[in-house]
This record gives structure tokens, C-alpha cells and sequence, in this order.
């Protein structure tokens, strides 16, 4: 089985794919056809069956659980025929793990990596009538991957996993997201990079385009013309209280012809950290959300909007303001999900299970590096992303570790210089942490260890947080903590494994995060449960941390955590209205000021009062006190969407 490396920095993907006048992306999910085996089937698939993509193909095909490949995938299309002045390419959402393609016989290229994308030229084997698009896609395991597989027992946690890999959900494997085929200009814009920064009354947009060809470029924002830098007033800005979000239009015009556009909706915000603060727009900011994977029945990692769109809105919902896209970058879709939402996201690389040994790590650390610079290529622009993780528990307690981790961190800064960089740690008194800007601990107390004692596990975490904060001058997110439930069992005093020990315990360790000043975010480990590899420790091959069952069920713990949550929710939102009366106090109401003498003074509403919130934005509005009553009530759900109306 070999694996191409021939595009490590894949052309065109920087830019997602649309259609406008001058673009068109056409998107080939649908049935496709499949066979698992290795021939060269290159030209053409005989006898594949059927296969829906984006999916695994571990849960669809009957018999395939633990077949990892190499599987052989075929599309037929018909294209529209090309001008001389555009070019096309296939692009790939994400292919798991890595994959290889053909266009009517000619080979495109391939990709290595699962999760994220990469576009492959065809301008010239593209036909104008039908088209024959196979794909070899290759989900093995090994050593010289990452994540990587078959790892000697002494770099693994010590949990024996079938198949046999050293992180704790399973290896899917398939055409995982959307394929398109995607037209563009030849002399277009190939790259558009914003960049944000604070300024007292608001922030200030720059915007860095990259074309190819003759021509001028012209940008505006909501449809007016701009010239960054641009300042972007306060109450423009995004955030989880008032996901704003404006559309940035860039047109490429040569020789007095519209030659290409690009339209890019965006939420402006600046993010940074300030001591152990963590800043939006300038102000501290809690994050209260999960960790969660993409992880379905039937779709395995296959990307859903449907799914996506359920997941954050149910984030929401329970009052959450943020979530880790563990262990690997999320599908684009659920980006703009988050971006509509206002969801603040830590976007994780795929480099979960790293271990510094071995005649493969230096392979190991080229492609870690490799799909960082591909994730921050991807998500650059994004609002919602505020933070970059660029490893999950790596194995700290090796000598080369701190320095690799090091490089892998100061990659991430030098790509990009507007987030914080971390990396989730279950190892926080190994060496490593002087790299990272924000600590991201993975943590579980009263799981793992101090199972069953509620009073330890808080006092344990307890101890790692006055420790860290004695160390470091830097804040802490809890990226993981947790317990299984299975879902129905129950017990009295709680138990391990039930609902209200999971209940009982997240409560708890979040008490008493909240006493930690270093303490800037709470990630509960999982959003739902999902599908593990097969253990001794992971009943039916799921993990049972989730607070939502794995298809979406609340478990105890979700009421609760709404619960909890809500009150914090209010404390954004009169944050904000404090801020409003403060610029009222300031500044008089045009009202007053040409008011007659004797003339009625407009009544105000107290802040949270109902006149006052019908004005409010409906983001807002889902936070407010009255929303508390039932926080899992649907009209909840109605008013976040339509935040952004
Ligand atoms: C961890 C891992 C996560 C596991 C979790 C668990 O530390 O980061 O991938 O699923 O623990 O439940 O064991």
C-alpha cells in the first residue's frame, strides 16, 4: 500500500469553493460507486457496489467494520465545457486517511492526511460530456502516520485497542466530506487573508489578497466600497452575545471586465491573551462548551449539516459558548454553523497519539507540521476559531518531546499571529507547557483516578490548578474531564458508569474550576458519545462520556449543565447591556435633546425587561433571564437562528 506525497501544500484549497459569475463549484456527493480491495482500477470500477458520500464506508457496507482498505471509489459526471481562460480541479473535503485520483484514466495527484482539504488539478483531462472520477483512498494505520497506529505499548496510554491504535475512537475511513468539482479563472484571486486587530472603539480589518495575472482588485464590505485598513465600530464586531457576521466581496477587474469575485462572509473580532485572561474584543472571556467529535451511526465520520447543525444548536441551547474540535479539524460546514452562532472553536490538528521514538518520527513531525499549515490555511479566517491546538496528549515524557512540541507550536505562530497556540496535556509536570501560550488540560479525576470519590476528584483538580497557576502565568482551559454513563443506568447514591454520577461529577469539578483565576474555559469530554475502537474498557466500542447519547439524546447531566449555565449566560449579555447603558449615561438621546418644554419623557426599560428585550438582538435574547425558565425550551432554538437576520 503506498501512500503519494505529492501535494504537500495542495493549490487551491485555500480558497473554499462557491459559485458566482465567474466560479462554479458542483458538488459530486451522491451515490457513488465502491469495491474494497487493490488492483489498478484506475479507468474505471467494475463491480463496485453502492457507497453515499461523504461518509465511512465502515458502517455502510456490510462486513467492512475493520477493513481499513485500500477501497476503490468511482463517480461519473457530466461537466460543463471549459474556456481557455479557466482552469478546474477536484477538491476534496477530506479523505481518510490518504488518496489518491484519477480523471478519465489521467492521474490528478494525491494527498495524504484525513480531515482536511485538498484540490487536485484536471483543467486537462476534464471532458465536456461525461467524466470517470476514481478514487483510491487508504485508511491503514502504521507508524509512519498521524495520527499514527501499531505504536509500541511503552508510547501508548496502555490500553490495548482493536484495531490496534493508540487514540480512543475509531479509525474511519473513507470519502469523508463533500467532493466538487470546482471551475475557476485562470488570472484570479488565489488567497484572501484578514487579519484584525483591537483599536479603542472598535478594531481595525486588514485584508491581504493574493491574485494571479494583470489586474485590479477592489474590495467592499456589506456592499460599500473599503480600502483597509479598515476600522470596523464596536458594535460591528463579533461575538458569542452578537455573532455579527459581513460579507467581504473581492472582484479581480482586467482590462475594464469582471474577471473574477470571491464573496466571504466573516465575523470580525480580535482574540488574545492577557496574563491568565483570555480576550474577545478586548474583554475577558469564560468558555463553556465540549469537546466533541464527528461520530454518527451508519455515517461514521461522514460529514451531515443536519448532524452539525443539531449538535451546535444544541450547544447553544444548553447556554455553551464554545467547543474543541477533537481530535482533528471539524467539516467547514460546522465552521459556519459556529461562525452564525457565535461558537468560539479550539481547532485541533489531527496530531492525536504523537510519541517522540522511533525511526518514523522525524516523518511523523514533517506531517504534523505539514497539516497544521494546512488547518491554519483552511480556518485562517474564520471568527469562530480562537484558539489553535496542535496535538492531542502527546507523550511529554520523552527528552526530544518538548522540542518538537515547541516547533510544532512556533509553526502555528509564525502562520499565524492572531491566536493563541496550546496543545491538550494529561501530562502538565512534563517540560513542554513554556510553549504554549494557553494551557489546554485534559484531566479525570474521579474517572480515571480517584474513581468514584467525588471529594478527591474535586480536591485533585484542585491541586493541578494551583499548581499550573503557580507555574505558569499563563490562563487554563479544562479541554477534557468527565465520566462514562451509559445511558439508562442509574443509581442511588450515584455510581460509576450512571447518569447521576456523570451528573454529580461534572458538576462538581466545575464548582470548583470556577475557583481557579487561571481557569478561562471548562470543555466537558464529550458533547455525545461515540465509537471506539474495540477494549476491554469501551462497552459495545463506545465511549460513554457524552452528556448527549450518540444519537442525540440527553442524558441527566444536559439538564443540569443548562441549568448551571444559564445564569452564566445572562452575566454576557448584562455585560453587554452595562456597556450600552455606559454609551447611553454619555451620550443624550437625539430625543432629549429637541424634546419641547412639558413634553413626556420616553419611559426606559430596565435592562432584561420585556420591552427592552424585544429590542434586543435575538442572540441575545437566548441568554436572556426569562429564557432560563425551561433553557432546553425549542423557541430558544428559533431565536439563535435567527441571529444573524
Ligand atoms: C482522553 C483523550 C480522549 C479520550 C478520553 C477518554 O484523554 O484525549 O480522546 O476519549 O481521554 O474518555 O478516555
Amino acid at each position: 500500500m503506498t501512500v503519494n506525497l505529492d501535494h504537500p501544500m495542495p493549490d487551491g484549497a485555500h480558497l473554499r469553493p462557491q459559485t458566482n459569475a465567474r466560479r462554479t463549484a458542483l458538488d459530486l456527493s451522491g451515490v457513488w460507486l465502491v469495491r474494497l480491495g487493490d488492483r489498478d482500477w484506475s479507468r474505471g470500477l467494475p463491480g463496485g457496489i453502492p457507497v453515499g458520500v461523504p461518509g465511512s464506508w465502515n458502517d455502510q457496507l456490510p462486513g467492512a467494520r475493520d477493513d481499513l482498505g485500500p477501497a476503490w471509489y468511482e463517480r461519473r459526471f457530466e461537466a460543463p465545457p471549459l474556456t481557455a481562460r479557466q482552469e478546474a480541479a477536484i477538491r476534496f473535503g477530506s479523505a481518510c486517511y490518504a488518496a489518491e485520483a484519477w480523471l478519465n484514466g489521467r492521474r490528478l495527484g494525491g494527498h495524504e492526511g484525513g480531515h482536511l482539504p485538498f484540490a487536485l488539478d484536471c483543467t486537462d483531462a476534464l471532458r465536456a460530456g461525461e467524466n470517470v472520477l476514481v478514487v483510491r483512498v487508504v485508511g491503514q494505520i502504521g507508524r509512519d502516520r498521524v495520527p499514527p497506529g501499531l505504536v509500541p505499548s511503552e508510547h501508548t496510554h496502555g490500553r490495548v485497542f482493536h484495531p490496534d491504535v493508540p487514540f480512543d475512537f475509531f479509525p474511519y475511513a473513507g470519502l469523508h466530506r463533500r467532493v466538487e468539482l470546482v471551475v475557476t479563472p485562470r488570472d484570479g484571486i488565489r488567497d484572501l487573508r484578514l487579519r484584525t486587530t483591537g483599536a479603542p472603539d472598535g478594531a481595525v480589518l486588514e485584508v491581504a489578497a493574493e491574485t494571479s495575472g494583470e489586474g485590479a482588485l477592489t474590495l467592499a464590505l456589506d456592499g460599500q466600497p473599503v480600502t483597509p485598513p479598515h476600522h470596523v465600530a464596536w458594535d460591528d464586531l463579533w461575538s458569542p452575545a452578537s455573532p455579527r457576521l459581513h460579507t467581504l466581496t473581492a472582484e479581480l477587474h482586467q482590462r475594464g471586465e469582471l474577471a473574477d469575485r470571491y464573496v466571504l462572509r466573516c465575523g470580525i473580532r480580535t482574540v488574545e491573551v492577557s496574563g491568565q485572561e483570555l480576550h474577545l474584543n478586548g474583554r475577558p472571556i469564560q468558555l463553556r462548551g465540549f469537546g466533541r467529535h464527528e461520530d454518527f451511526p451508519v455515517l461514521g465520520r461522514g460529514a451531515h449539516p443536519a448532524l452539525a447543525t443539531r449538535d451546535l444548536l444544541l450547544m447553544r441551547q444548553l447556554g455553551a459558548n464554545s467547543f474543541r474540535t477533537a481530535h482533528y479539524p471539524c467539516d467547514e460546514e460546522t465552521l459556519d454553523i459556529a461562525d452564525q452562532l457565535g461558537l468560539l472553536v479550539i481547532a485541533e490538528t489531527p496530531a492525536v497519539g504523537l510519541y517522540f521514538d522511533g525511526q518514523d518520527l522525524p516523518r511523523r513531525q514533517e506531517l504534523a507540521l505539514r497539516f497544521l499549515a494546512e488547518l491554519v490555511a483552511r480556518d485562517r479566517n474564520r471568527a469562530s476559531v480562537i484558539a489553535w491546538s496542535v496535538a492531542n496528549e502527546p507523550r511529554m515524557n520523552h527528552p526530544a518531546a518538548a522540542a518538537m512540541l515547541g516547533e510544532l507550536c512556533d509553526s502555528a505562530r509564525a502562520l499565524d499571529g492572531t491566536r493563541p497556540v496550546g496543545y491538550a496535556t494529561d501530562l502538565p509536570d512534563a517540560a513542554g507547557l513554556e510553549s504554549a501560550d494557553i494551557i489546554f488540560l485534559n484531566s479525570y479525576p474521579g474517572w480515571y483516578r480517584h474513581p468514584g470519590r467525588l471529594d478527591e476528584a474535586a480536591s485533585a483538580l484542585g491541586g493541578t490548578l494551583d499548581r499550573l497557576g503557580r507555574s505558569w502565568r499563563k490562563p487554563v482551559v479544562l479541554t477534557e474531564f468527565g465520566a462514562d454513563a451509559i445511558p439508562g443506568g442509574h443509581a442511588d447514591p450515584p455510581a460509576m458508569w450512571t447518569e447521576e454520577y456523570q451528573e454529580a461529577l461534572l458538576e462538581r469539578l466545575l464548582e470548583e474550576a470556577g475557583r481557579h483565576e487561571n481557569v478561562v474555559g471548562t470543555h466537558i469530554w464529550a458533547f455525545a458519545d461515540f465509537a471506539t475502537a474495540q477494549a476491554d474498557h469501551r462497552p459495545l466500542s463506545l465511549n460513554f462520556k457524552g452528556v448527549f447519547t450518540r444519537d442525540r439524546r440527553p442524558k441527566l447531566a444536559a439538564r443540569r449543565l443548562a441549568e448551571l449555565w444559564a445564569g452564566r449566560a445572562v452575566e454576557e449579555v448584562l455585560h453587554r447591556e452595562r456597556r450600552r447603558a455606559e454609551r447611553d449615561r454619555l451620550r443624550p438621546e437625539p430625543a432629549e435633546l429637541d424634546r419641547r418644554p412639558g413634553e413626556r419623557v420616553p419611559q426606559r426599560v430596565a435592562p432584561g425587561g420585556l420591552a427592552d428585550r424585544r429590542q434586543q438582538p435575538a442572540a441575545e435574547q437566548q441568554a436572556s433571564p426569562a429564557a432560563q425558565d425551561d433553557p432546553l425550551r425549542a423557541e430558544q432554538v428559533d431565536q439563535v437562528a435567527d441571529a444573524d437576520a
